[in-house]
């Protein structure tokens, strides 16, 4: 099992996807182990993309990221990181696959709806960065049916 994090951004707040999109992951037979609304800190989002830092889109991208309320999940399940990855779809909403989050509802780059950890370390490292308060684990009956 994996857990990893996951991030509505404002774009998907602000255009009320933030149900459609838990509800892919949630269909899926993720486990959701972790959910809050944040308006994050500058702080937070300048940790979070730290490894962007010298990017020309940068400053860009943590001045939307901290423009509003996130919902920030995380989501457990056997390869957890790329199946949400899968389900996210190519940065680019415009070459992104159709049925993927950002091929379905996004046009651009920058607002690409939602983040996904692209690794097991980055995963640790976000989780530990948006849910100090550790997450909240729970054995789900239908698994059952969703592992052989
Ligand atoms: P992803 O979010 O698919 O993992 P990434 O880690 O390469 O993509 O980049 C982080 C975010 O930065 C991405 O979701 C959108 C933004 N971004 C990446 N490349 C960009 C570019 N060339 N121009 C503008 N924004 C970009
Ligand atoms: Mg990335």
């Amino acid at each position: 099992m994996q857990t990893t994090y996951v991030m509505v951004k404002p774009d998907g707040v602000q255009r009320g996807l933030v149900g459609e999109i838990i509800n892919r992951f949630e269909r899926k037979g993720l486990r959701l182990v972790g959910l809050k609304s944040i308006i994050p800190s500058l702080e937070l989002v300048e940790t979070h993309y730290a490894v962007h830092k010298e990017r020309p889109f940068y400053s860009g991208l943590v001045e939307f990221v901290t423009s509003g309320p996130v919902v920030a999940m995380a989501w457990k399940g056997v390869d957890a990181i790329s199946v949400c990855r899968n389900i996210i779809g190519a940065t680019n909403g415009r070459e992104a696959d159709m049925g993927t989050i950002r091929g379905d509802f996004g046009m651009d780059m920058g607002y690409n709806l939602i983040h996904g950890s692209d690794g097991e370390d980055t995963a640790e490292f976000e989780l530990g960065l948006w849910f100090p308060e550790g997450l909240n684990d729970w054995i789900p009956n239908r698994e059952t049916w969703v592992y052989e």
